[in-house]
């Protein structure tokens, strides 16, 4: 059995600096949590951005400096988001690939996300999908629900394998509107996931209070890790998240004990067939 890919998602589109203060929006703010999230064995880095009022924003000059400034101060993977928040257009979500991501994430269908949409038509799945192809950028297939991952067979085999040839899958468990955050659902996702590409990889990550039971759930069922503040605001019950930090260290122990010790960014860009630095 491998080693442990752990993804830290720091800042998301949904939680507001003002609730809470705790999110890294700056870039500088972005850059030492990432600095430290690394030094704590974090190997990917998946990314949203705010602007200059912390709001979440795709603006392509934000994005090619938080890119570089990544790139030159840590050795992660660097994979911006192309989900962005609800509200962006789909223009604005495709030309996130123009900033240069090493990594993009690719959600495999629409679902209902709290009180909105999150919306990912079939030919805009399409269009991500080739479009990272040609550009050489490793997809993330961000799963929401069950059926996403027939969506994501039916893209493999009408429209090829991703750069690299490698599939990697994150299964974003807890979401209301999308699939549970319990070992269930997850081992029902597994059981799917089989049926991919041989040698497809898995990460999970449960939003809120599900984020235990996943991180446990993924590690038994040979799945990696995703956490953050992204997904994850309380640390317990009527404790809120200090940092991004203590998310990772958290997932870090976790993985130590499953005896699946941590891969470093050089191993998780073997794994995962991204272009070694
Ligand atoms: N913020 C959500 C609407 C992704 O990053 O690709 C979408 C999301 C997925 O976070
Ligand atoms: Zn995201």
């Amino acid at each position: 059995m491998t080693g442990t890919l752990i993804t830290v998602a720091p800042t998301g589109a949904e939680s507001s600096k003002a609730d809470v203060p705790a999110l890294p929006v700056t870039l500088d703010e972005l850059v030492a949590t990432a600095k430290e999230c690394e030094a704590l064995a974090a190997s990917i880095i998946h990314v949203h951005i705010r602007d200059a009022e912390a709001r979440p924003t795709l603006d392509q000059g934000r994005l090619r400096a938080t890119v570089a400034a990544l790139r030159e101060s840590t050795g992660l993977i660097v994979q911006l988001s192309s989900g962005g928040a609800v509200t962006d257009p789909e223009t604005d979500r495709l030309a996130v690939l123009d900033a240069g991501p090493e990594m993009a994430s690719c959600t495999m269908g629409t679902v209902n996300f709290g009180d909105d949409v999150f919306m990912n038509r079939w030919d805009f799945i399409v269009d991500l999908h080739t479009r990272m192809q040609e550009r050489g950028i490793v997809p993330e297939f961000e799963i929401f629900d069950l059926g996403q991952l027939t969506t994501l067979q039916r893209l493999l085999s009408k429209h090829g394998l991703p750069f690299g040839g490698h599939v990697h899958v994150d299964l974003v468990m807890g979401v209301p509107g999308g699939m549970p955050g319990t070992a269930a659902a997850l081992v029902a996702c597994e059981r799917v996931i089989r049926d991919l590409p041989a040698g497809t990889t898995f990460s999970a990550t449960g939003i809120g209070r599900s984020t235990i039971p996943v991180i446990l759930a993924s590690l038994s069922a040979g799945g990696h890790l995703r956490v953050g503040m992204e997904d994850t605001i309380t640390y317990a019950k009527g404790r809120p998240v200090e940092s991004n930090m203590q998310l990772v260290a958290r997932a870090v122990a976790f993985a130590r004990l499953a005896e699946r010790p941590p891969l470093s960014p050089s191993q998780a860009r073997e794994l995962l067939g991204v272009p070694a630095r």
